[in-house]
């Protein structure tokens, strides 16, 4: 599959024909250290990175305070955000400028943090927001208050249901992700020789939110155009994006169609999978007629790391401290410098499984 992001090079393992986005060594090393779990609160201040202090120089003068900066997530409890945020942390360090990392699961939420943020003197934030059609509200907030503003994962749309194309984004080029999935799912299917007559397709799904839905809809055309029956592939809603929320959308499917013996399952992240898997272990589904491929490569490893190999196969890997890093780093250059982000940044995958998880983790600095 071909990817054309300038952003990218060839992933020359052996063990993927997708492509990586390749970040800084210096960023990459310096996120040895992470924690497996980070234990953060819903919805409330976690911390930030924290200067030496300034107070006293040889020569007796302060020196300039740091320019501040927000990192707003919609669910601090993924590991995925948690992993953004040590890639802002890693950033701020290197440039020397603060971060201020908030957890904003509702729009309330938001508006609460962007209040917090002016009041602390901060100059702009990085946001991936609860819901993607606060964009103008936020937009707005964020002007009277003065504060620069990148999305991350999640871009705006506005009353037109249109993307806010203006403000800067960067996030998963996501129909090609889901179209890697889409490869991966039937390469593994023909490899295991399982007569599609037995098989079906559960794809959970998360429409209102579109890089989600261009996610499945990538998996889907991929599985189509290899040649999977049409009518084998079925999509389920989730209604919370959470392993219950996926399990109760796949444990719907399965009811639906106990003729199917063998599982394909997509959705548009690690948690959509892994909720459907274990939907699947829930109806006594042996785990070797189940292959469930997810993305995101951060919030599976806990699954992978598991003795007896689940249904869970792998999933496409998307650096989440490259994307903390990048992004704060800009939104820093534009405070700092005034030089404005690009408006649209996107970053591809590389296909991890039980084989290659733990040395692909290490290499992108997610596993110490
Ligand atoms: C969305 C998903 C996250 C992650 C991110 C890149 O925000 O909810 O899990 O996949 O896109």
């Amino acid at each position: 599959m071909g990817f054309s992001n300038p952003l990218t090079k060839e992933n020359d393992s052996k063990s993927s024909h997708f492509k990586i986005t390749r970040f800084e060594m210096s960023e990459r090393s310096s996120l040895m250290n992470l924690p497996a779990t980070l234990t953060l609160a819903l919805g409330l201040l976690v911390g930030c990175s924290r200067a030496p202090d300034p107070a006293a120089t040889a020569s007796g003068a302060k020196p300039p305070a740091k320019i501040k900066l927000g990192f707003l997530v919609k669910q601090p409890e993924e590991p995925w955000f948690q992993f953004e945020w040590k890639g802002a942390d890693r950033a701020a360090a290197q440039s020397g400028f603060e971060v201020i990392k908030l957890g904003v699961p509702d729009g309330e939420k938001v508006i609460a943090a962007i209040d917090n943020l002016a009041a602390l003197g901060a100059k702009g934030f990085v946001i991936c927001t609860p819901d993607v059609r606060l964009g103008p509200a936020i937009m707005r907030k964020a002007h009277s208050a003065g504060l620069k503003v990148i999305t991350v994962d999640d871009q705006f749309v506005g009353p037109d249901n249109r993307f806010m194309t203006d403000v800067p984004y960067l996030g998963m080029s996501a129909s090609k992700i889901g179209e890697s999935v889409g490869v991966a799912l039937w390469t593994e299917l023909q490899r295991r020789r399982w007569p599609i007559a037995e098989t079906g397709v559960c794809v959970v799904t998360f429409a209102e939110l579109d890089t989600a839905r261009h996610r499945t809809d990538g998996a889907i055309a991929a599985l189509a155009a290899a040649g999977f029956p049409a009518n084998r592939i079925f999509k389920t809603p989730q209604k919370t994006t959470d392993v219950p929320g996926s399990f109760d959308a796949a444990n719907i499917l399965l009811t639906q169609h106990p003729e199917v013996k063998r599982w394909l399952i997509c959705a548009l992240n690690d948690t959509g999978v892994l909720g459907a898997v274990r939907a699947t272990e829930g109806r006594g589904i042996p785990a070797e007629h189940v292959i469930g491929i997810g993305i995101n490569g951060t919030d599976c490893i806990d699954e992978l790391r598991k003795a007896k190999p689940t249904g869970f196969h792998g999933s496409m890997l998307v650096s989440a401290p490259g994307e903390g890093f990048r992004t704060t780093e800009m939104l820093y250059r534009w405070v700092k410098d005034g030089t404005p982000p690009p408006l649209d940044t996107r970053t591809t995958g590389i296909f991890i499984t039980r084989e290659n998880f733990e040395q692909v983790l290490k290499q992108e600095g997610i596993l110490p």
